[in-house]
């Protein structure tokens, strides 16, 4: 392994993911500094495929020389590493556990449902847009009146959804849907996580990210 890689943070990524945005955020956060490696996925590093030997994904984080993957684990692991920047988890155990239920209810529902409204036409599609809309005002009733999920202070359960309100555009417009008529309070939590410098700087234009989908439907031979 390179000299780089046994030292330091460096965070293999692609610049759209949802997953790897997570990452940055939280480092950005935490302020630490790293090096980050843009992976092309058609084409993956070795030491992507050496370090996440399971599922040849992005994020990985390397600490040290020691890989960690899967986004929501990497958050955890920039935490409790650098304990000593304002925390991204509540300290209670009870709230830890709430957080964490939030989180793991984004990854199971989010991307999966997103993606069918971009890749599914017609009743499929439909479908897709009602469990959408149901998934985004569970999310809308647990923030309620709060400034951001954790309360007063911007944490875990806001770095884990964040990242896909830059693909909301994209919901949108392949579905014919407007996320602000259906959940406006879930709209301006957004909009005040774009206030901080973490997520501005690591969020792409909606339009941009628009254009990748469009390159994707080209792929996969969607109309
Ligand atoms: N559950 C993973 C998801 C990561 C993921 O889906 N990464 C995608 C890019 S957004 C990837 O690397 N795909 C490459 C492949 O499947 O070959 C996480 O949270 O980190
Ligand atoms: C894949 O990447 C490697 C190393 O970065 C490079 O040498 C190789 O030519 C690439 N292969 C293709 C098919 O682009």
């Amino acid at each position: 392994m390179a000299d780089a890689e046994m030292k330091g943070v460096v965070l293999l990524d692609l610049w759209v993911s949802p997953f790897g945005q997570r990452c940055r955020i939280a480092l950005a956060e935490k302020g630490v500094e790293y090096e980050y490696r843009e992976e092309n996925l058609a084409n993956k590093s070795a030491l992507l495929v050496k370090s996440n030997p399971v599922h040849k994904k992005i994020p990985v984080l390397l600490h040290e020389g020691k890989p960690v993957c899967e986004s929501l684990i990497i958050v955890q692991y920039i935490d409790e590493v650098w304990s000593d920047h304002a925390p991204l988890l509540p300290a209670d155990p009870y709230a830890r556990a709430q957080a964490r239920f939030w989180a793991d209810f984004i990854d199971k529902k989010i991307y999966e449902c997103g993606t069918r409204l971009w890749k599914l036409k017609g009743e499929a599609q439909q479908e897709a847009k009602k469990e959408f809309v149901e998934i985004l005002t569970l999310l809308e009733g647990e923030l309620g009146d709060k400034k951001y999920f954790g309360s007063e202070t911007f944490g875990f359960v806001d770095i884990a959804l964040i990242p896909f309100s830059s693909w909301f555009y994209t919901y949108e417009t392949c579905a014919g849907l407007s996320v602000e008529a259906e959940v406006p309070k879930l709209v301006a939590w957004a909009k005040r996580c774009m206030e901080r410098e973490s997520v501005a700087k690591t969020l792409y234009d909606p339009h941009k990210v628009y254009e990748f989908v469009l390159f994707l439907k080209k792929k996969y031979g969607v109309e």
